[in-house]
């Protein structure tokens, strides 16, 4: 079935898309534009623009239309563009009407277009089809997503690659040295009688290291990767009133939270993004933790500990002012967290001497990093914003130049094939017959499968493509 969909965001722009595809896309069309060359659509030359008048087509109505569009009135005029499959975006014949891009207009030529025998189009169901039809592999198509929502120039780069098809090619290699074990192996068992041996067990165990080992890597950028791609949560958390808000509005450069001078003042998880060298970071503002009857306080507490516990980066305000008491800002308000970054603030309050006393009587792990500030004066706040970004990139990516992991889905897949790599090697190290082997190595290529779409369900198809814009 043909379909249509307006491929542009709704409201109003100085272009909008409606894209056609499916096998009667050009007959749709066709009697809904009249090109100014005069040729008719279906021998106008592919992938050329052709500028025409597009005509409002409206079944005869019982009642008199007063102010709509009258059959055959000239809705805009625009372009209109041929792409024959399969070597369209979709694999389908494609045709696209570029007009100005008002709500009213885009609204009556996807009007027409069903009118003439189109199919409005679900969310994604355009790339749908170019995965069904073979023009991406699944992990391609999702980058097409990630290439639309990226929110920071990582996150681009990133879908980029895995849209040139770097992670599908790489996992379509694992898979095919899997089914390559998989077939020896069961030659093995067909011929068992016979004294052929097909692999041996040394290869074997060989090859499916060297497998497991390629899964781990990728699994490794895992965790970056999504971060890169989602924007990295930084959790601001600390005492009450040791200048957390301040924090997180000097970081912003604006009034984001309510700072005053009353301990407890923030109560509700706050969070604002920014883009920070080309990466996407959630700051998060939190209520400060300490024993409290209050209750709405301490369910801001409470919501305090969740998001710590989730943090990509964690950073802890102190208040160089403060007692080091039981009270005082050593206490361990972090939970079992471990602070990314240690922010000692209101260093304008108190003497160098006492300074350096306090900086040294910080418990900080090796890789933490301690920063003097003054939400005041605005001093150490580029050190905290570098030191920041240092954590959320993680060193780069550049150099490596392999692929990176960043889709959750993806992960969960090759987490799976790892796992059932380690069972095939045990198996084959304990001498395990054949026949369990096969049934683990066959798991690890439906789990690998599942990354590029060789197996998959129209359940996670429709999970996937419901994610997409209408139009996409
Ligand atoms: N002198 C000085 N005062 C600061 C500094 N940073 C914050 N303050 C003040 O400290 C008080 C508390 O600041 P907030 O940013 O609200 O502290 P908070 O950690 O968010 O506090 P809660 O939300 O109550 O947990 C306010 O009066 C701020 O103006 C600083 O570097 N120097
Ligand atoms: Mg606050």
């Amino acid at each position: 079935m043909t379909i249509c969909g307006i491929a542009t965001p709704l409201g109003d722009g100085g272009i909008g898309i409606v894209r056609i595809s499916g096998c009667d896309a050009v007959s749709i069309v066709e009697p809904l534009v009249r090109l100014r060359s005069g040729v008719p659509l279906r021998q106008v030359q592919r992938r050329r623009l052709y500028l025409a008048d597009i005509l409002c087509r409206k079944k005869p109505h019982d009642g008199t239309v007063i102010f709509g569009l009258q059959d055959g009135e000239i809705i805009d005029e625009g372009l209109v563009v041929v792409m024959e499959g399969p070597r369209s975006f979709t694999g389908e014949d494609v045709v696209e009407i570029q007009c100005h891009g008002g709500p009213i207009v885009l609204g009556l030529v996807c009007e027409a277009c069903v009118g003439a025998g189109a199919r409005l189009a679900e969310p994604g169901e355009f790339t749908k089809r170019a995965f069904l039809n073979g023009r991406l592999d699944l992990s391609q198509a999702e980058a097409v997503l990630d290439t639309i929502t990226a929110r920071s120039e990582a996150g681009l780069r990133l879908a980029q690659r895995h849209l040139r098809g770097d992670l599908g090619r790489e996992v379509r290699d694992l898979r095919n040295g899997l089914l390559g074990i998989l077939g020896e192996l069961e030659a093995g068992i067909d011929f068992s009688d016979e004294d052929i041996t097909f692999i041996h067990t040394s290869d074997l165990e060989d090859a499916l290291s060297k497998i497991g080992g390629d899964i781990q890597r990728m699994l490794r950028t895992a965790d970056r990767g999504i971060r890169l791609r989602d924007g990295a949560r930084v959790v601001v958390a600390g005492r009450p009133n040791v200048g957390k808000s301040s924090v997180l509005n000097r970081l912003l450069g604006e009034d984001r939270a309510i700072v005053t001078e009353v301990p407890g003042t923030t109560r509700d998880v706050i969070e604002e993004s920014v883009v920070w060298e080309g990466f996407r970071v959630v700051l998060v503002d939190t209520a400060g933790v300490r024993d409290t009857e209050d209750v709405v306080e301490r369910e801001g507490i409470r919501r305090t500990k969740v998001v710590v516990e989730d943090a990509d980066v964690l950073v802890q305000v102190l208040d160089a002012s403060e007692g080091q008491g039981e009270e005082g800002w050593s206490a361990g308000e972090c939970g079992s967290r471990h602070p990314d970054v240690i922010v000692i603030n209101k260093t304008d309050l108190v003497s160098d001497l006492r300074l350096s006393e306090v900086s040294s009587g910080v418990k900080a792990g090796a890789s933490t990093k301690v920063i003097l500030t003054s939400m005041r004066t605005g001093e150490g706040l580029d050190c905290l914003r570098d030191a920041i970004v240092a954590c959320v990139s993680g060193g780069s990516f550049e150099s490596d130049g392999g692929v990176v992991v960043t889709n959750i889905r993806h992960r969960d897949a090759l987490a799976r094939a790892g796992i059932a790599v380690e069972r095939a090697l045990d198996a084959v190290r304990t001498g395990v017959q054949p026949e369990l082997i096969v049934v683990d190595v066959r798991d690890s290529s439906d789990a690998l499968g599942e990354v590029t779409g060789a197996i998959t369900s129209d359940e996670i198809l429709s999970h996937i493509f419901s994610n997409f814009c209408i139009g996409k």
